[in-house]
């Protein structure tokens, strides 16, 4: 099973659809031209939404699906406020803020045609196309020093406010004995679902920050910390670079790691005995976070 099979298990039971809001007219300032940027200008939208259709093939109630003339009518009430110089941009922010809109959106698909027969008076068009995602990551909280339950439950909090980012599920908490540096007070060990619209660097950065505010210091590497943030598993995405690794190479080696996923609902397999003989103890019963995933 490879690090997407992992985390793509948690969609087990989605019937993947795709819905489609196709030549919407829209009218808004959008190019480099002098000419572009006096009067709006005249685009075309294609949009196409993947969503689960499991909910609404149960039924055959429009509330359980994803409205594409809903779709449509925010694509150009959106344009219309927006004062882009490249086409690219115009498509990135409409993107995000569909997704954001649209829960039930999965992935959106958004291609801009630019109409500029009026001035180079022939019928050539130009267009661009650009996909946004939702994706579905897996954090792993830590913490050694100072009041560690506190830290952990702060470092969530701090995760539910970044823009963007929303918390579905936390795993139980772990008191774990420390490792790689085992001079070092216990450990509590936590991990998070959350659902995000960050590329991983952007979120990699954003967990950083949080580190930072919490009073991380980076004296020793792998030495005490208030809190540590690790990004496990992003969806659709596998790296081996020193600035991000992902899947995280502790993954399968952790046993509270394991544990926490198991939590999750994510089962993986270990790869070495290396997690026998950790000691790793539950203090804390799986919670869910209220008002997740109303889609
Ligand atoms: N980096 C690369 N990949 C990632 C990733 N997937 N997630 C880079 C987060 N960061 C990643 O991280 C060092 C560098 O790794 C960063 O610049 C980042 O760009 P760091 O947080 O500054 O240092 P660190 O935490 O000391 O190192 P690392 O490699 O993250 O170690 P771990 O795995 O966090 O180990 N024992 C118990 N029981 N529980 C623990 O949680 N944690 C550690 C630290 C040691 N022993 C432990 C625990
Ligand atoms: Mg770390």
């Amino acid at each position: 099973m490879g690090p997407d099979d992992i985390i793509s298990s948690l969609r087990n039971g989605a019937r993947m659809g795709r819905v489609f809001a196709e030549h919407v007219p829209l009218h808004c300032i959008c190019g480099v031209r002098e000419e572009e940027r006096r009067e709006p200008l005249s685009l075309f939208a294609d949009i196409a939404a993947n969503y689960d259709m499991a909910q609404c093939l149960a039924g055959d109630r429009i509330e359980d699906a994803l409205d594409y003339s809903a779709l449509a009518s925010q694509t150009v009430t959106f344009a219309e406020k927006t004062q882009f110089r490249l086409l690219e941009k115009l498509a990135d922010a409409l993107c995000r803020h569909l997704l954001i809109s649209f829960p039930r959106a999965l992935s959106l698909q958004i291609r801009l045609q630019k109409n500029t027969a009026k001035w180079s008076g022939g019928g050539t068009s130009f267009s661009c196309s650009l996909t946004g995602r939702r994706s579905l990551a897996i954090l792993g909280l830590g913490s050694n020093l100072g009041d560690r339950g506190c830290a952990i439950e702060e470092a969530t909090e701090r995760l539910a406010t970044v823009p963007h980012c929303r918390p579905l599920r936390r795993s139980s908490l772990h008191r774990t004995a420390p490792l790689l540096r085992t001079d070092q007070p216990e450990f509590f060990n936590e991990a998070l679902l959350l659902e995000t619209l960050l590329s991983p660097m952007e979120l990699l950065a954003e967990m950083q920050s949080i580190e930072r505010a919490m009073g991380r210091l980076r004296i020793e590497r792998y030495g005490p910390r208030p809190i540590d943030i690790d990004l496990l598993l992003f969806e659709g995405f596998v790296s081996s670079s020193a600035a991000l690794t992902v899947p995280h190479p502790g993954l399968r080696l952790r046993r509270f790691w394991i544990e926490e996923l198991a939590d999750l609902g994510l089962s993986i397999v270990p790869q070495s005995d290396s997690v026998l003989g950790q000691r790793c103890e539950l203090v804390g019963a799986h919670r869910d976070f209220a008002g997740r995933r109303s889609n």
